[in-house]
């Protein structure tokens, strides 16, 4: 019987100079397949990845020639064709601590990770971000970093207070809700993992809250395929 050479899974990335995968929302959909790798090889399919078009994440799913973009419904489509294990992709809890921290973690990462990710782009992607992101904010990405120490002080209690909310399960387990993982996990190591690609200090400075860095551990073995 011929090997099985196809994959199952294309998954569409950014180019990176390091060439391993940092954009936070590409790894949300990288680590939600690394988890539910042992699925995908029990049907005896091995892993392929390719370049990106439009915004990434986007993935082809190979057997039904099914295009998707954007991780949301990438993440529903992944769920409800792997169900096992289970990746809950919403809770109550999980909610809360995403739309907070899309404000303050947000907030830190755009003015600290933004401008350095510039240095690990592949040389065109660079050209490509540069301009479309200045013209966004209207003025040069270089001068986020003038604002940084600001800006982390700013955020610093929101950063206390999403911390907090991850840790509220900490009795059953180091993810948000406890034992196992879920989307949220995903969602916060997708940021904190890009951080630490870009910059090891930037991510240094956001585990430094508690809470983040027993999330990001907990998620390591997901983390470990990364190119
Ligand atoms: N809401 C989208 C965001 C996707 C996104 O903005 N991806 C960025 C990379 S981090 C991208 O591909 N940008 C290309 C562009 O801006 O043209 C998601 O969650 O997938």
């Amino acid at each position: 019987m011929a090997a099985q050479t196809e994959p199952d899974i294309v998954l569409y990335d950014l180019a990176c100079i390091k060439n391993v995968c940092f954009s936070p929302v590409v790894w949300r959909i990288r680590l939600m397949l690394n988890y539910i790798e042992p699925t995908l090889k029990g049907f005896g399919l091995v892993p392929g990845e390719s370049a990106s078009k439009y915004t990434v994440p986007a993935i082809q799913h190979v057997p039904t020639k099914t295009y998707i973009m954007d991780s949301e419904p990438i993440a529903q489509f992944l769920e409800s064709t792997y169900p096992d294990p289970a990746v809950p992709l919403t809770s109550e809890l999980g909610r809360e601590i995403e739309a907070e921290a899309r404000a303050v973690l947000g907030t830190a990462f755009r003015t600290s990770v933004m401008p350095r990710e510039m240095e690990i782009l592949s040389p065109r992607a660079q050209v490509y971000f540069r301009r479309t992101r200045e013209a966004s904010l209207g003025h040069r990405l270089q001068d986020l970093l003038d604002k940084e120490e600001q800006t982390w002080n700013a955020v610093g209690d929101g950063m206390r207070a999403v911390g907090e909310l991850m840790r509220t399960h900490k009795a059953d387990g180091s993810f948000v809700l406890g034992a196992q993982p879920s989307y949220t996990d995903f969602f916060i190591t997708g940021s904190l993992q890009c951080a630490r690609v870009v910059d090891e200090g930037v991510f240094r400075r956001f585990i430094m809250y508690p809470g983040y860095e027993e999330v990001y551990e907990a998620c390591l073995p997901y983390m470990e395929k990364k190119d």
